[in-house]
């Protein structure tokens, strides 16, 4: 590889580089933490894109410099009330004004500025982050509700499109079968009793009854920064699946993320639960922003949501297990399949709640 100090130079003069670490624990691309020595500017973030998943890694830079762009001017028209600290991402440029640098070995760069005074959890900890977390989506979906979805291009196709990992998981099931053990039986009947519910989502969209946003993709908690001193949530990180979309992919996914108190690589998958409470704040941070644009529609699909999205996540989890890990990086052969289970059960867990969780959706009405 090259050198880390090579790479980083490309985006800030060489003599105010004094360190570089490894940052984050992302399933996709590698993250690093480059320290300046400049008053004004101490950090920022350096990122190496997987180009086998991202595969037109120039458009997601466009998408992501569109999108921030046009979130920094709305915040500026309509700031956030009570001043609360909301900070938008900058895309940080080359020395000759490129927004990626491609290395010797075609490795694709990145640059971001860093968001100082707060950090990530990878899980809530408890309600009032529950409910910072559901304001960062909403304050999130809202700076981009006027943005229109022609200007962004949808980079990664099949991305949220649960019938579509349902079909790659029909295909590699066929190809590399999947053996047998109590686990593996636990996840074939899993899916089996429940893909009817795939395209639940789709078929919404297909038929008008949703409409199409401009979304994060990514939402999981530990990809919104909280800041150290108030506990607020001050900004969205991690923007490389921005896409047109529906909006309940995204509360699905923070949901299945924040309401996991075990968090999804716990190693006890059959404790996991989906904790109402949580559920409950994160919905109602989400509502008391984003009331601008949600219609009595989009409450409707809601729970359909909450419970799609760990079945989904869980899906492509167990698909990668049996393909052979090419997609999710992974600390040992079965990875994916630990956090599919941790998935499923969660997955479980809200429908032994349903009742539950859609008297919560029609209190917040
Ligand atoms: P990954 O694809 O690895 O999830 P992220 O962009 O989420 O990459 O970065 C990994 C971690 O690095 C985050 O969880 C966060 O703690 C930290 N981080 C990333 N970007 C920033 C930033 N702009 N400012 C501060 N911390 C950041
Ligand atoms: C991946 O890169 P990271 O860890 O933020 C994945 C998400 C999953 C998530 C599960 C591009 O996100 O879709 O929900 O893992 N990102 C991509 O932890 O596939
Ligand atoms: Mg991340």
């Amino acid at each position: 590889m090259n050198s880390l100090f090579a790479v980083a130079e490309q985006f800030k003069p060489s003599d105010k580089i004094i360190d570089i670490k490894e940052f984050g624990n992302g399933n996709i691309n590698k993250t690093f933490l480059v320290t300046l020595n400049t008053e004004e500017e101490k950090h920022f973030i350096l990122q190496r894109i997987n180009t086998h998943v991202f595969h037109q890694p120039e458009l997601i830079m466009l998408n992501m410099r569109i999108s921030t762009e046009h979130a920094r001017r709305r915040l500026q028209h309509f700031p956030l009330s009570a001043n609360r600290r909301w900070e938008v991402l900058h895309v940080l440029l080359t020395q000759d004004a490129q927004d990626h640098w491609v290395d010797s070995e075609g490795s694709f760069w990145r640059a971001i500025s860093f968001i100082d005074n707060s950090q990530s959890f990878d899980t809530v900890k408890d309600i009032e982050q529950a409910r910072e977390t559901g304001c960062a989506l909403g304050i999130f979906h809202t700076l981009l509700s006027d943005l229109p979805s022609g200007q962004l291009t949808d980079t990664f196709k099949g991305f949220h499109i649960t019938p579509h990992y349902l079909a790659h998981y029909n295909e590699v099931l066929v190809k590399h079968g999947a053996g047998k053990s109590p686990d593996l039986n636990y996840c074939l009947q899993f899916i089996r009793e429940r893909c009817g519910l795939a395209p639940v989502l789709e078929n919404a969209k297909a038929q008008g009854k949703l409409r199409i946003h401009t979304i994060h993709g990514d939402p999981k908690v530990n990809n919104i920064m909280i800041d150290t001193a108030s506990g607020q949530a001050v900004s969205f990180i991690d923007l490389d699946t921005i896409k047109p979309g529906l909006v309940h992919y995204d509360i699905g996914d923070c949901l299945r993320s924040g309401c996991n108190p075990l968090g999804e690589e716990t190693g006890q998958w059959e404790a996991v639960h989906f904790d109402t409470d949580l559920c409950r704040a994160i919905l109602q941070g989400y509502l008391s922003m984003a009331n601008e644009f949600f219609t009595g529609n989009d409450f409707k699909y809601l729970y359909d949501s909450i419970r799609l999205l760990p079945f989904e996540l869980g899906l492509r989890f167990f698909t990668d297990y049996l393909e052979g890990n090419v997609y999710f990086k992974v600390r040992y052969p079965e990875h994916n399949l630990a956090r599919a289970l941790v998935q499923f059960r969660l997955a479980e867990s809200i429908e032994l709640q349903e009742t539950a969780i859609r008297n919560i959706i029609k209190d917040l009405r």
